[in-house]
């Protein structure tokens, strides 16, 4: 089958694909150690209230200690932190604490909770939504699971080690180290990479502030002990003018009972096997989802016992396709173009732990500039703000963390960034594999295979990349064989590796770090370039990224690097270069708004300038102009890159 084809597959055999997905987390009660093995401790479902299922969600104040001798384990800090102070869960601690600033090392997180009697007999798991980026976590003195990554969930079932007459105590010991082994990589033999350069300190290769913590919630949850709903897939497609729905439940044991799917007035028996069952339903002329109708139907899964409910799951579902045509993304069989940004999560004090009035802030501005779409530059983002893009209408290419890959760095390390690259995929779409928003997934950023923007590639790395990226690309498509997956470029970079994926996506700044200050030269240089991908590969082309930093309330006419006027032309000239190009399939600014990153030259403040909006939301002139472009009367009302 070729690539072209692959996105009509069909929806049982797209379901059946669909790999099952757990949590991969390390369980041991060894130290963490870079080789510890990995094994599955449950699924990723989002942690819900209902009649069976109950949750207790852990924010709010946690005592905190720094540990920069990492002698707490040995001292039993697991029990007692000897000089905590208080700290928000969740939160990064680096903007919190003058001595935490640029600490990445090893800090201690500690918590009292009484679990309701009211638990007792059922199963309860402890859930991080991310500790970033090596966490270690002790129930009451033993330890129940450690993790790798710092942007994904990870569970452990707690049942065991819980007190039910006195609080239990959970300890967290988390570490943000930048080690040339992890993804993102830190600085390497080969060096940081061109965006380490940009950054500067503390060290990184990436220029985004490397902020440490526990980035979201910590819950705990109870399911039923008999049996209990682990995973739940949902695949959509479109038959003529019917929805079929294809569900797949995996209940993480050996379960052989029943259940039922619940979906738009229908029920639709489970009948399960080994702990996994499969439903096909239709919904006639359904109302399908997209940016302009983000319609969400309410899918209930439960287990049965005669008629008595076991355990019961329910989610909201998207009915829609995603396929690429030849230059062509299509949207429930219908082209679409993205227009849009490439983010952070990064917010003034709270770093990038979970801030929801940021996020509702930032789709009302994405709303108002008329975006459809956004890129988890460079990891993948919260839940609630998948669930968000869900009910709002948004279109997301997801991304795992994978930035600052750099390919001349020896074959050992490629290795292990490989086994983290795996890892955090198939946590990524274990998670995020049912929102209808997501319609990509991206595998890296900007990898390095020799100099980009100009500079020579080296063959040798050139090829390591080549045997990462067909693994890659292999993995995402047996995990997920309905969404097109990516890798994001850098302009002039290695082209060989654009062979492997679905679409080409390009990160390009012909005006601001190639053609400084020479806008008609860069855009000169931008059509050279889109025409070159387009004439070597055919599929269709997006701009993750073009953007210029720019400094609010600095202006100049004629334009000059670092003016409002100048970031406007500059968005401007990219816009109308990829107007003109029809195998276009979207265009992402870079970036939404200003964010931190570490000290540096090439960074004043420490900041990132390229956002259109301030760290703190307030518009530039670019923000303005790109609401006329997308909203106006020129924007085929919103959703077109021509003007
Ligand atoms: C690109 C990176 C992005 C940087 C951006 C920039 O993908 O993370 O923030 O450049 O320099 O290379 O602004």
């Amino acid at each position: 089958m070729s690539r072209r084809e692959f996105l009509s597959v069909t929806a049982t055999a797209a379901a059946a694909a669909l790999a099952p997905t757990h949590a991969i987390a390390q369980k041991t009660d060894a130290p963490l150690s870079r080789a510890a093995t990995l094994s599955a401790s449950g699924g990723l479902l989002y942690p819900q209230q209902n009649q069976i299922r109950n949750m207790i969600d852990l924010s709010g104040l946690w005592q905190f200690q720094l540990d920069p001798k990492e002698e707490g384990e040995a001292q039993g800090w697991f029990k007692t932190l000897p000089a905590p102070r208080p700290i928000a869960v969740p939160c990064s601690w680096n903007d919190l604490f003058d001595d935490a600033r640029d600490y990445l090392g090893l800090a201690w997180y500690r918590y009292e909770v009484y679990v309701p009697s009211g638990w007792r007999g059922q199963r309860v798991f402890l859930r991080v939504g991310s500790a970033n980026y090596a966490a270690t976590i002790w129930v009451n003195g033993t330890v129940v699971v450690q993790h790798l990554g710092g942007h994904l969930p990870f569970v452990a079932d707690i049942s065991s080690k819980l007190a039910w007459d006195r609080p239990n105590v959970i300890a967290i010991s988390v570490e943000n180290k930048q080690l040339p082994e992890r993804v993102p990589p830190g600085p390497g033999p080969a060096g940081a990479g061109v965006a380490g350069v940009l950054g500067g300190y503390p060290p990184t290769t990436y220029d985004f502030f490397p902020y440490a913590g526990l980035h979201r919630q910590v819950w705990l949850y109870s399911v039923p002990a008999d049996a209990h709903i682990d995973d739940v897939t949902v695949v959509t497609t479109i038959d003529g003018s019917d929805g079929v729905v294809n569900v797949r439940v995996l209940t993480g044991d050996s379960y052989a009972g029943t259940g039922a799917v619940r979906l738009n007035g229908t029920e639709t028996a489970l009948q399960f096997s080994e702990g996994a069952a499969a439903a096909t339903v239709g919904v006639r002329t359904p109302r399908l989802w997209s940016p302009q109708h983000p319609y969400l139907y309410p899918l209930t899964v439960t287990l049965t016992d005669g008629k008595r409910v076991i355990d019961s799951y329910e989610l909201d579902i998207g009915i829609r396709t995603v396929a690429i045509r030849g230059t062509q993304l299509l949207l429930n069989g219908e082209p679409i173009k993205l227009t849009g940004f490439g983010k952070h999560e990064d917010f003034f004090l709270s770093g990038r732990g979970l801030n929801m009035p940021m996020w509702i802030r930032d789709y009302e501005l994405l709303k108002w500039m008329g975006a459809n779409s956004y890129r988890t530059s460079h990891y993948p983002y919260a839940e609630e703000a998948m669930q968000l893009a869900d009910r709002l209408g948004f279109l997301v290419i997801n991304e795992i963390p994978a930035v600052g890959l750099n390919f001349e760095d020896p074959d050992e390390l490629n290795a292990q960034r490989l086994t983290q690259c795996q890892q955090q995929l198939r946590e990524l779409i274990a998670r995020d594999k049912n929102h209808p928003s997501t319609i990509m997934w991206n595998v890296a950023n900007e990898p390095m295979g020799g100099v980009p923007m100009g500079g020579q590639s080296v063959p040798a790395a050139v090829q390591s990349g080549m045997r990462f990226f067909r693994q890659m690309y292999a993995e995402a498509r047996r995990l997920d064989p309905t969404r097109p997956v990516t890798f994001v470029a850098v302009q002039q970079g290695v082209r060989e590796w654009h062979e492997i994926f679905d679409v080409v996506c390009v990160n390009a700044y012909y005006g601001w770090y190639t053609q400084a200050g020479q806008l008609e030269l860069g855009r000169r240089a931008l059509a050279r370039e889109l025409d070159e991908l387009h004439q070597a590969f055919g599929k269709p082309i997006m701009i993750t990224e073009f953007g210029a930093d720019t400094l609010p309330g600095v202006h100049n006419t004629p334009s000059e690097m670092w003016t409002e006027e100048y970031q406007l032309e500059f968005l401007r000239g990219f816009l109308d270069v990829a107007a003109e190009r029809p195998f276009m399939f979207g265009m992402h600014v870079w970036n939404f708004a200003d964010f931190k990153t570490g000290q540096g030259t090439m960074r004043a403040a420490a900041m990132n300038f390229k956002g259109v909006f301030t760290r703190d939301r307030r518009p530039k002139l670019a923000a303005h102009f790109l609401r006329s472009r997308w909203c106006g009367k020129h924007g085929d009302a919103i959703r077109q890159l021509a003007r």
